[in-house]
């Protein structure tokens, strides 16, 4: 009932131009082509979809052979044999649009080749399935080699197969480079299973690998806690989801520290100019701290608690452990999930403890650890009711419980309850007791355990942070960093998270599009080619409406430093302000939503616990009682900068200020403002992770899916502004032997430069494809750099279509095809 669009083509039609279309079979005895059109006209639609049912096929038509060169278009590019010919980089496809993008990854894809490069910017598909020859100690010496140590060729990339070692060994180089060595940046992105935190680690084990004497890096101790590292800080902040069993539920941007004082010699065992590994800090952004008491069917919360509870010697950090399982604790046992397949968490648990051992957690601090971590497990299990019958008062009815806790925290249970049943409030001088109600009492106890747990992660990044990193001011410092971070997000309800998470992927894509642009700039300059004409748009209008000074996130401040602030003003208040925003949208019925239209995409938020996330402040009395605990993890509260070395001065005055300042998009935009500032320092690369399936399977790709996160990485955006001028480049080389023969006049250019031959060959070919501009001047379909001839809409696929048409090669096209559907 469905047809599949395996082999879409664009067909000639004399009211819209080319329009899309799908290729189906010979008839007529093989004299026709029959070719099926759809309904609907946007060609990304149809060719992207996969399949294409009947109802949205309007007609099919057979064309004769003889017409067929006229009027069908391959969206795919075929070499000299009728072979699908796939391109190791997307600026040189002919037929620039999505669906050229797509069927080349896809292509790329099935032959298990996951890489693919559009310019700078490396595409990276998953492939769910571990390509162990990709990954080799000679892929890795080779990639060094040809990319770092061999100065000899102008760009090694012309002939190596697109990789990620690509862009690690290019950082490393940048990083090296004599006199102007420059710091670097990674920037890993794509949405969640898509593949971020594993090239991450492949791109780091590379740049590890430089530090190669012979074999044995990985003695290197220090080398050695940079790589371990990571899986560590995995047990603590990653989760399993549905989408992803190993999903990160926080963003990082690992830096890595060479010494740049230190040129290692020759003599040492290594090569002349290469810069030790000296170490390594870590930064962390937005822990989903809301899973430790809630998650999904199917999904588990952070993976440290499933470790532990599957230890063999677990009791040696609490003796209640005995006996007990993830059922055990309401906050891990409540859904069905509790194993990953294919996982042991008890072999887990021991390659962690080994973890932290390598950055000195051990003996006293790994059990302070381990307690405040059952004392999370233990909280969930406190249970509230009402105090003698009266609904507005509580009181923990699990004493036992209630009892075990406090053993385990160093804290009376008599206090311990006291502080989570009622509130204090100071007006005017004097306190106030106010009871909690058996729900309000709850919600207290939930958030003290989220506040524990995250406590408990920033606390273990910040030992790692204290072992890995070097003073910066003992030594000259370089950097590569590495960021992995949450991608572009949209649900079916989207909340602050989502508002955050999406906030700051516009930071990164306005910083993406510059580079573009500027990469481009560079790409024309030395080609010497006139820059006039380039023109881009950016994302600053979204930027500015969340961040300006009556913005969504200043608004939203404000709102929470009212007495009686709430998420349905805010609303309106935000939708009044910010009324004639051209990127603001406002949702019809629900007075509680309002909507973004995101360089990715349109986005509703609902604004619903807007004002409480926000705040996230947890009661006072709790902060108190935890101050009195004998775990020095709970009881400092300590600042949230992993970096800091003084503790935090909690007890400040509530004053607006203070407030604002402590909000969670203020903290949260001051990161990410100094992770910018931090950013722009360097010189960045890109790598755009893309799912190629929901199914976690290898081999298998599904077309929408991969053109959405294509839009979303900015892919499409970022190659339409390198080519805004000249959608088309290529190296001069290859268009001589690709169309010297479609020209007689050839002889004359013997002995001539390569660029001068092109320039004349093309002049003769394409001499009627001149165009006009905006200002009515004639401009050339085609600019001859010094290495690259860069062709103007229309011009490559002219040639193209001409080529191929001059070796016939549609017809052995369209036997393949047609056998193949036999
Ligand atoms: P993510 O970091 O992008 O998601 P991961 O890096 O955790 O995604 O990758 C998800 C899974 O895909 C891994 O556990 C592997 O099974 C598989 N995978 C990823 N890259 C490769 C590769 N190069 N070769 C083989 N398998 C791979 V999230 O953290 O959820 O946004 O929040
Ligand atoms: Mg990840």
């Amino acid at each position: 009932d469905s047809i599949d669009t395996e082999t879409p083509v664009y067909l000639k039609s004399a009211a819209h131009g080319w329009i899309p279309a799908v290729l189906l079979k010979q008839v007529a005895g093989g004299k026709m082509a029959r070719v099926a059109v759809p309904k609907f006209k946007h060609e990304n639609d149809l060719l992207t979809c996969g399949k294409m049912s009947k109802a949205q096929l309007m007609d099919t038509i057979d064309i004769p052979l003889s017409e067929y060169d006229n009027n069908v278009l391959p969206v795919q590019n075929v070499d000299a044999n009728g072979n699908l010919e796939d391109y190791k980089d997307m600026v040189e496809l002919p037929f620039m649009h999505e669906a050229a993008i797509l069927y080349n990854l896809k292509l790329r894809h099935k032959n298990q080749k996951p890489y693919t490069r559009t310019a700078d910017i490396v595409i990276a598909i998953n492939p769910y399935h571990w390509l162990n020859h990709l990954y080799t100690h000679e892929k890795q010496t080779y990639y060094s080699n040809r990319l770092v140590w061999d100065n000899n060729e102008e760009d090694p990339r012309a002939t190596l197969e697109p990789h990620v070692y690509e862009i690690s060994a290019l950082a490393y180089k940048g990083l090296i480079r004599e006199g102007e060595g420059k710091d670097q940046s990674i920037l890993v992105s794509g949405e969640s299973g898509a593949g971020k935190t594993e090239t991450v680690k492949i791109c780091l084990n590379h740049i590890a690998s430089t530090q190669a004497k012979e074999d044995y890096y990985y003695e290197d101790q220090i080398v050695k806690r940079v790589v371990e590292s990571n899986p560590l800080l995995e047990a603590f902040g990653n989760a399993k989801t549905r989408r992803n069993d190993n999903s990160s539920r926080f963003g990082k941007y690992l830096q890595l520290q060479f010494d740049k004082s230190h040129n290692r010699t020759e003599s040492y065992g290594t090569r002349r100019g290469q810069v030790p590994l000296v170490g390594s800090k870590c930064d962390v952004y937005l822990l989903e701290k809301n899973r430790v008491v809630q998650h999904d069917d199917q999904e588990r919360s952070f993976h440290i608690f499933y470790q532990l509870l599957a230890s063999p010697d677990k009791t040696q950090y609490w003796s209640e452990l005995q006996g007990k399982t993830p059922e055990s604790y309401s906050y891990l046992g409540r859904c069905t999930t509790t194993s990953i397949e294919g996982v042991s968490d008890a072999d887990h648990f021991r390659h962690t403890v080994e973890a932290l051992q390598l950055v000195g957690v051990q003996g006293r601090d790994l059990h302070m650890l381990m307690q405040a971590i059952c004392a999370v497990l233990q909280l969930g299990n406190l249970r509230f009711g009402a105090l003698h019958g009266d609904s507005d008062k509580s009181t923990v009815v699990s004493l036992e419980e209630l009892r075990v806790l406090g053993d385990l925290i160093g804290i009376a249970p008599q206090n311990l309850s006291m502080c989570m049943t009622e509130r204090t409030f100071t007006t005017s001088g004097e306190t106030h007791k106010v009871p909690l109600n058996p729900i309000m009492a709850k919600d207290g106890c939930d958030a003290l355990a989220k506040e524990i747990y995250q406590k408990v992660f920033l606390w273990v990044t910040k030992k790692i942070n204290d072992a890995t990193s070097v003073d910066e001011t003992a030594m000259k410092l370089g950097y590569i960093g590495l960021l992995d971070i949450f991608g572009f997000e949209t649900f079916e309800v989207n909340r602050f998270e989502q508002l955050c998470i999406n906030y700051a992927n516009e930071k990164l894509q306005q910083k993406f599009t510059q580079d573009v642009f500027t990469n481009v700039e560079k790409e024309y300059i030395a080609e010497g080619i006139d820059l006039a004409e380039i023109k881009y748009e950016d994302n600053g209008e979204v930027l500015e409406l969340i961040e300006h000074r009556s913005g969504l996130i200043a608004l939203l401040n404000e709102e929470c430093v009212r007495p009686k602030g709430n998420d349905f003003e805010y609303v309106q208040k935000a939708l009044a302000i910010n009324k004639d925003a051209s990127k603001l949208m406002i949702h019809r019925t629900d007075r509680l939503s309002f909507g973004i239209k995101h360089y990715a995409g349109d986005v509703m938020y609902s604004a619903e616990y807007f004002v409480t996330r926000n705040l996230d402040t947890l009661p006072t009395d709790l902060q108190e009682c935890m101050e009195k605990s004998s775990n020095e993890i709970l009881s400092i509260f300590q600042a949230d900068d992993v970096h800091a070395q003084k503790p935090h001065p909690h007890n400040a005055p509530r004053q607006k200020s203070n407030i604002v300042a402590a909000t969670v998009w203020t903290k949260y935009r001051g990161q990410l403002e100094n992770l910018m500032k931090n950013l722009r320092q360097t010189e960045s690369r890109y790598i755009r992770c893309i799912k190629p399936n929901t199914e976690k399977k290898e081999l298998l790709m599904e077309h929408n899916l991969v053109v959405d996160q294509l839009r979303c990485a900015g892919v499409v955006a970022g190659i339409t502004i390198a080519r805004s001028v000249f959608p088309n480049r290529l190296p001069n080389s290859l268009v001589l032997t690709r169309y010297s023969n479609m020209c007689d006049a050839r002889s004359s250019t013997a002995g001539q430069k390569s660029a001068e031959k092109c320039k004349l060959l093309l002049n003769w070919l394409l001499k009627d494809m001149d165009a006009v501009n905006e200002n009515g001047d004639k401009v050339k379909a085609f600019v001859v750099g010094k290495t690259k001839t860069f062709f103007r809409a229309g011009a490559l696929e002219w040639l193209e279509s001409h080529r191929i048409r001059s070796v016939d090669l549609q017809a052995i096209i369209i036997q393949k095809v047609a056998r193949s559907w036999l």
